[in-house]
């Protein structure tokens, strides 16, 4: 056989790998529609990690069950009487079904991102880690010293954790604005809306003349790279604090009210780790907010998530009030009344206790409980469950565009000044 043949074959043999291996880690999931009544009982299932709530609607209910726990939570239906319905039966089938039907019909021209030339965040397509990286590589040259980009620590497996900082423009005291993207892996707008966020801070000199802008488009870049491999379905990080199964859920995992609302089975999808700041991302990200904070003017911190079309502000923990609330809500009544402008989508406005559910050791609720920052959110982005974490990637440049004018009438107002809309 020929020396091209030859290599021809074992390329054959590593793309059929490779493409068998593709989602693996959801072989024999399942997704399942539950009725819009469930007993009470059920939210003890759902955070014991036998199911994985994929929907944050009261109405209907869509879960993700684990191939392990398949059959226990069948017969724990069946003996409750829950009738449900079958909407996947394998999600690796699933998605590489869709893998093939998407390269049979993307025919459109991609706009480009290579090691040797990324200079703008994809807006047509989800980038992969390593193409996010190349990204800010690029503006690490092209707008400095503007804008720098720098790790500010690493995750379990070794990857960097960047962070942007836009500068201000001339003001010295400029007050601080810190965004969070991406702690949450499989929701793969939060990154895309923030890298494209990042682009136009870079472009637009004159949005950040007020304010230092601080950006982690990738919080959990180990979570992200398993979610293209592996399992587009993961929330945790990829740490093995708890043995028998993988992941600690950052978003449970800081140390304020730590444990209120999560779990402490290792397998559940809210597992909140052995110990608040268990995690190296989590610990990266304490530090560098605490410095922000120490530094003495950080105003604003987000945490991009998706989805619901939520902008919610402290407490998850309990359904008290927490400092600020006035201030919160007609600040985020700001955003969603000028994000609504763009496309008419709904941003709801409410805390997350009240709006979500009970849920602390998250970035928020520490940024105000231990940092005392004045204006605290989680913003859930597009859309309200039809998609969900799939997301069309046609979805990136409208959901960007909203938030984009929420975001800047946000930093208007912080700064006494009216937004319009031109
Ligand atoms: O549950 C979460 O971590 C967030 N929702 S998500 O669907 N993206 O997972 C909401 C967090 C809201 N904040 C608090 N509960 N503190
Ligand atoms: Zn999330």
């Amino acid at each position: 056989m020929a020396v091209t043949q030859l290599l021809s074959c074992a390329l054959l043999v590593i793309a059929v790998g490779a493409a068998a291996g593709f989602q693996e880690g959801l072989r024999g999931h399942q997704i399942w529609e539950l009725p819009s009544s469930i007993p009470a009982a059920l939210e003890d299932l759902l955070r014991d990690g036998l199911l994985d709530s994929l929907s944050h609607s009261k109405s209907h209910r869509k879960v993700h069950v684990p191939v392990e726990g398949l059959d226990n939570a069948r017969r724990i239906l069946k003996e409750r009487d829950v009738e449900f319905k079958v909407l996947v039966d394998d999600l690796a089938e699933h998605f590489q079904g869709e893998r093939r039907r998407r390269r049979e019909v993307d025919t459109r021209a991609a706009e480009s991102c290579t090691e040797n030339s990324c200079p703008a965040p994809l807006s047509n397509a989800y980038m992969t880690f390593t193409q996010m990286e190349y990204y800010l590589r690029e503006i690490n040259t092209t707008y400095a010293p503007r804008v720098s980009v720098k790790s500010i620590g690493k995750s379990v497996e070794g990857r960097d954790i960047w962070m942007v900082h836009v500068r201000s423009g001339g003001c010295a005291q400029g007050k601080s604005v810190y965004l969070e993207c991406g702690i949450h892996p499989r929701e793969w707008i939060a990154p895309a809306v923030c890298l494209q966020i990042v682009s136009r801070l870079a472009v637009h000199c004159s949005v950040t003349r007020a304010f230092n802008v601080y950006i982690v488009p990738m919080a959990n870049p180990d979570g992200y790279v398993y979610t293209w491999t592996t399992n587009r379905l993961w929330r945790k990080n990829r740490g093995n604090a708890g043995g028998q199964c993988v992941g600690v859920d950052l978003n449970r995992n800081w140390g304020f009210k730590f444990g209120v609302g999560a779990s402490s089975n290792p397998c559940s999808e809210v597992y909140m780790g052995p110990s608040a700041f268990s995690e190296p991302e989590t610990q990266a990200l304490r530090d560098v907010m605490t410095s922000l904070s120490e530094a003495g003017n950080l105003e604003l911190v987000i945490a991009v998530h998706s989805y619901g079309q939520m902008l919610l502000y402290p407490w998850g923990w309990t359904t008290e009030e927490a400092p600020d609330t006035p201030e919160m809500a007609a600040l985020g009544e700001i955003f969603a009344n000028t994000a609504h402008l763009r496309h008419n989508t709904v941003y709801t406005v409410t805390s997350s206790s009240s709006g979500l559910y009970f849920a602390s050791g998250a970035t928020d609720d520490w940024a105000k409980g231990v940092l005392n920052t004045k204006f605290v959110y989680t913003l859930e982005l597009r859309d309200t469950g039809e998609f969900g974490f799939k997301l069309e990637k046609s979805q990136i440049l409208p959901t960007t565009q909203e938030v984009w004018e929420g975001f800047k009438a946000m930093l208007l107002a912080i700064t006494g000044q009216k937004y319009t809309l031109l």
